[in-house]
């Protein structure tokens, strides 16, 4: 992977320069940069008007200080961040993360992914990120009440459903979302319910959202495997994590006749020879997350396996990786692990679960095929902007309609980001073809609509 038009390149560099002690930020420049050189050397005109210039600064990144106080009376203060990257195609859109790491470098990263990813669904909506230093582990459940609600309270001036609409992440559920709707509901004194979504279903959710970044991934990697000849299933599949997307993979795998036989936590990972596919373990998966940040409990409650500190990958029987967990989860030693062990099939799923030099070697590997989680996760936020609609128009639609959108639009991303990459000469190369996919979207509605 690298960057060879001198515009982008020069672009990158100054990027680098202009956004210091950013290396995710970075990180993900560079990725959707080496992605676009056949695109820029063919189309001048992009350059003419500085075009990557403009893509790589946000549009505004707000950032708010949150106070709240704790069960004991303690006050606490953390920092707070809605990045509204791009908003050509559409009204702001992605998630809220509450960790302990978050940074300005995460909040761009994801917002600058977001971008692309959003660009992928089809739908219209423009990229974004939020989120907070906070570390949601250990508190209550009135802390992170007190929490959002704060958080809310200096956020809600800046969006709105026409505006920027935030949804969940890691540290980011149903709960959460409660919390903050009720909270801009009571400040803005309206029914303006499209301004979130991932929200309960009592209160204008939709039905398949918490299922739908799993499902989605399912389904696009479905698309792969039609493209190799080759079915799902009888496939065994490594996914790291246990959160919300892993869920849904776990499930829908299971009613396709695959099965998930590797999770992982932060203690290390569990080894289900049998599958995490019953309703008993996909609801313990569940309780799993709400309690702990462990996985070990899995084993011991199944009498499986449990490594500890270790990572879930490169162990023998695996037919496809699903890291779902988060950025930077896979360096060039997983890598080398999963393609030793005679891995088919690498689909990102959590956002940039790959650092650049491990995925350079991935691609490079003739034996296994790249998936990029702009793609493939981007049915989370696709039934997000489904979930607008719903808000839009009064409306609930059946499981059944959600989830056949779903599926329609991971078919779509699939065949656009294959075509993108076969029109640039570029083969079955899915990283790229989404990269460009992506791309071209949003470059077309900011040459229309002028320099700003
Ligand atoms: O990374 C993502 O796409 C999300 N966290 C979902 C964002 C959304 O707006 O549903």
């Amino acid at each position: 992977m690298e960057i060879t038009n001198p515009y982008l390149k020069r672009v990158y560099e100054k990027t680098v320069a202009s956004n210091p002690q950013q290396p995710e930020f970075h990180q993900a420049v560079f990725e959707v940069f080496s992605s676009l050189d056949p695109v820029f050397n063919r189309h001048p005109e992009y350059e003419a008007i500085d075009l990557m210039g403009r893509m790589v600064e946000p549009e505004r990144m707000i950032t708010f200080r949150v106070c709240w106080q704790d069960d004991r009376g303690g006050w606490h203060t953390n920092k707070g961040w809605r990045c509204q990257f791009n908003g050509a195609i559409g009204p702001f859109k992605g998630g809220l993360r509450f960790q302990k790491n978050v940074c300005d470098s995460v909040i761009k990263f994801l917002g600058f992914e977001q971008t692309f990813k959003n660009s992928l669904t089809g739908l219209p909506i423009g990229g974004a990120k939020g989120g907070s230093d906070f570390d949601p582990e250990g508190k209550s459940d009135a802390e992170i009440q007190r929490f959002c609600q704060s958080f809310m309270t200096a956020l809600y001036r800046f969006i709105g459903p026409d505006v920027d609409v935030p949804a969940g992440d890691i540290g980011v559920g149903g709960r959460e979302i409660g919390f903050l709707y009720g909270q801009y509901r009571r400040l803005k004194g309206a029914w303006e319910n499209g301004v979130l979504t991932g929200k309960g279903l009592s209160y204008g959710g939709s039905l398949i959202r918490p299922e739908a970044t799993g499902y989605g991934a399912v389904y696009y990697l479905c698309e792969v495997l039609k493209h190799e000849n080759d079915t799902i299933a009888g496939k065994n599949i490594a996914v790291s994590g246990y959160g919300n997307v892993s869920w849904g993979i776990m499930k829908k795998a299971a009613q396709l006749g695959a099965k998930v036989t590797y999770m992982s936590g932060r203690d290390g990972y569990v080894y289900d020879p049998d599958g995490i596919n019953t309703e008993e373990k996909l609801n313990y998966v569940l309780e799993l997350r709400e309690k702990h940040l462990h996985c070990k409990p899995y084993a011991e409650k199944f009498g499986c396996k449990f490594v500890p500190n270790a990572k879930p990958w490169g162990e023998p029987g695996v037919d496809i990786c699903m890291p779902s967990a988060t950025q930077n989860e896979v360096d060039l030693e997983c890598a080398t692990k999963i393609v030793n062990s005679g891995v088919k099939y690498y689909m990102e799923v959590a956002n940039m679960p790959t650092t650049n030099e491990a995925l350079a070697y991935l691609r490079a590997e003739k034996s296994i095929i790249v998936a990029p989680s702009k793609a493939v996760n981007a049915g989370g936020v696709g039934v997000s902007a489904l979930e607008m609609a719903q808000n839009s128009e009064r409306l609930v639609w059946t499981e059944e309609e959600v989830d056949a959108q779903l599926k329609k639009m991971m078919i779509n991303i699939h065949k656009v980001s294959a075509e993108a990459a076969e029109e640039y000469g570029l083969g079955y190369d899915l990283v790229a073809g989404a990269n460009i996919a992506g791309f071209k979207k949003v470059a077309e509605a900011m040459t229309e609509q002028g320099c700003f």
